[in-house]
């Protein structure tokens, strides 16, 4: 039987933080002996927003080795950049002639962001999730890991497989029946799905975006950065740390972080913790923090050491990634009716 498949990414859009690696990266590693599984970093989502050139490439292979000290395993993934395999963007218009408009207005994560955008909103962040989508269905996904916020995005990418290619494109074999051009995937729903939110305002996301570093844990932050940045974390006037107190975010989140760093269950962390004040809390949340990253930031060093190592790795993942990817291209060029390519 082969293992079914799995795709995933995160967008070069700065500094990985501690929500992208407990939330998605961690998930990532355990599902690489029982999953087929694919990791690119999502440039061309990336520029769906206004970003800086300058910093794109650089931001693309820190993701990438990233990946890799995180523990993904080149041998047993495919790690490759989006923008790489150029079948992403073609799907994408591909689709994009076949998806209703009204479908992409009414996205949650679309109104969010054009909000704080005004009227430079692009027409790329719009069409984001019509990307998203392009990139799990080239990959014939089985199973997509999706957070709480990217489940709307996942639902379009198989309403868009199933009602706008299959059910109107679909060859027939010879007995009549239709041959399904895309895989219509599931979203693969995580056991301890961990949302960490800011270190400043515990009741939103921690996020790469967030103007004041202060919000964020970086994954390369350096010790002292780490222990100065929990030590200014908002608090509140409460002793002793607790779950689930609508009024106390922020106690919630960080005893949430503590567990998730120090390796204990939530009851254990919870009892440990409850009797705390702050100041007691804080160092012991810090030193859980370093710790956890520390190996983290030593395999990063080790793969920037070597300056080609992370590119081989990405030369690799690209060809690999385009082998599948070009064939669903093709079906799908096929099917809509394209004049094939000599
Ligand atoms: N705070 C978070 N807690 C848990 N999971 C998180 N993820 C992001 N933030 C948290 C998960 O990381 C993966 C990749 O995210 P992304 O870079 O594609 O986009 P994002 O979700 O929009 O992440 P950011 O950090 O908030 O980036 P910006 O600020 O650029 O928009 C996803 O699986 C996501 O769930």
């Amino acid at each position: 039987m082969p293992r079914p498949r799995v795709l995933s990414g995160v967008q070069p859009t700065g500094a990985l933080h501690l929500g992208n690696w407990l939330g998605a990266i961690r998930n990532w590693v355990d599902l690489q002996d029982s999953h087929d599984t694919y990791f690119c970093v999502v440039d061309l989502h990336a520029i769906t927003v206004p970003h800086d050139p300058a910093r794109l490439a650089e931001d693309t292979l820190t993701t990438a080795a990233l990946y890799l000290a995180c523990g993904i395993d080149p041998q047993r993934a495919t790690v490759f950049v989006q923008s790489h395999v150029a079948a992403h963007s073609e799907l994408a218009w591909l689709l994009n002639c076949v998806t209703p408009l009204n479908w992409l207005e009414r996205m949650i994560q679309f109104k969010e962001k054009a909000i704080k955008q005004g009227d430079q909103v692009s027409v790329g962040l719009l069409d984001y999730p019509v990307l998203m989508a392009a990139d799990i269905l080239l990959y014939d996904a089985d199973l997509v890991p999706v957070g709480e916020d990217q489940k709307q995005h996942l639902e379009l990418a198989r309403d868009i497989a199933q009602q706008r290619i299959n059910a109107r494109f679909a060859p027939r074999d010879a007995a009549g029946e239709s041959i399904p051009v895309l895989k219509v995937p599931e979203p693969l729903i995580l056991k301890e799905g961990a949302r960490v939110m800011s270190l400043t305002d515990g009741t939103a996301k921690m996020s790469k975006s967030d103007p004041n570093e202060g919000s964020r844990i970086s994954l390369l932050d350096p010790p002292e950065l780490i222990t100065k940045k929990i030590k200014r974390a908002k608090t509140d006037p409460t002793m002793g740390l607790e779950f689930g107190n609508p009024e106390r975010p922020e106690a919630d989140n960080l005893l949430g972080l503590y567990a998730l760093l120090a390796g204990k269950t939530r009851d254990q962390a919870a009892q440990d913790c409850a009797a705390m004040g702050w100041g007691q809390f804080k160092p012991l949340l810090a030193e859980a923090a370093v710790e956890a990253l520390r190996p983290v930031q030593q395999r990063y060093e080790q793969w920037r050491q070597d300056s080609g190592a992370v590119a081989a790795v990405l030369r690799e993942g690209e060809a690999k990634a385009a082998a599948v990817a070009n064939e669903t291209l093709e079906r799908v060029r096929q099917a809509l009716g394209f004049l094939p390519r000599s």
